[in-house]
């Protein structure tokens, strides 16, 4: 029997996750990234975005120093919690080389979660929710957009508003592969 599945059996729950990479071959990588999150049986990649070229963003400003950055941002539904899939992007980011050192030190590749659900949550120091930081950063904001022109960024109102109001420069990015998925 195949009847309509009641709404609330739907399980999955929908998040955003930004993906940034300033070291070897960066659209490779997240596309790469891509795919190892959608060959999780637990994460559905609904959309991802153009990339993005961008100067690196360090503590102190943005820097013509570091190499730039190529940024993207995946729509995903899961039926993991948001530490589970903390977990899981973390997994891939270890998978594609990723070395933790300096905080925003240059990387093959960071995945952050953005937006889970709609949740407003700071308890955890682990995952603040929504990211801290994605309000004032347009490469963050400026893909966002490209897979969620409705989007609102939970506390701070309509990424389109927030990606007219942010200053880092971001460039549509086009290595001839076409789109990221
Ligand atoms: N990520 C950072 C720090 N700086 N700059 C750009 N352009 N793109 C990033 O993804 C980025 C950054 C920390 O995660
Ligand atoms: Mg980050
Ligand atoms: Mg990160």
């Amino acid at each position: 029997m195949n009847a309509p599945r009641p709404e609330r059996l739907r399980v999955g729950r929908p998040a955003v996750l930004a993906f940034g990479s300033n070291l070897g071959d960066r659209a490779a990588t997240i596309r790469e990234a891509l795919r190892l999150l959608a060959a999780d049986p637990a994460v559905r990649v609904q959309a991802a975005s153009r990339l993005f070229e961008t100067p690196a963003l360090k503590p102190e400003g943005v820097s013509d120093e570091a190499p730039p950055y190529l940024n993207a941002v995946a729509r995903v539904n899961t039926i993991l919690d948001p530490l589970a899939l903390l977990g899981a992007v973390n997994q891939v980011e270890d998978e594609l080389g990723r070395v933790r050192e300096e905080r925003w030190g240059d990387r093959t590749i960071d995945i952050d979660i953005v937006d889970f659900d709609g949740i407003v949550s700071d308890d955890d120091p682990r995952i603040v929710l929504p990211h801290p930081r994605a309000h004032e950063r347009a490469f963050v904001l400026a893909p966002w957009l490209d897979v969620d022109p409705d989007a609102v960024l939970p506390g701070y109102g309509p990424v389109a508003a927030l990606a007219a109001a942010a200053i880092d420069p971001v460039v549509p990015y086009d290595d001839g592969e076409g789109a990221l998925s």
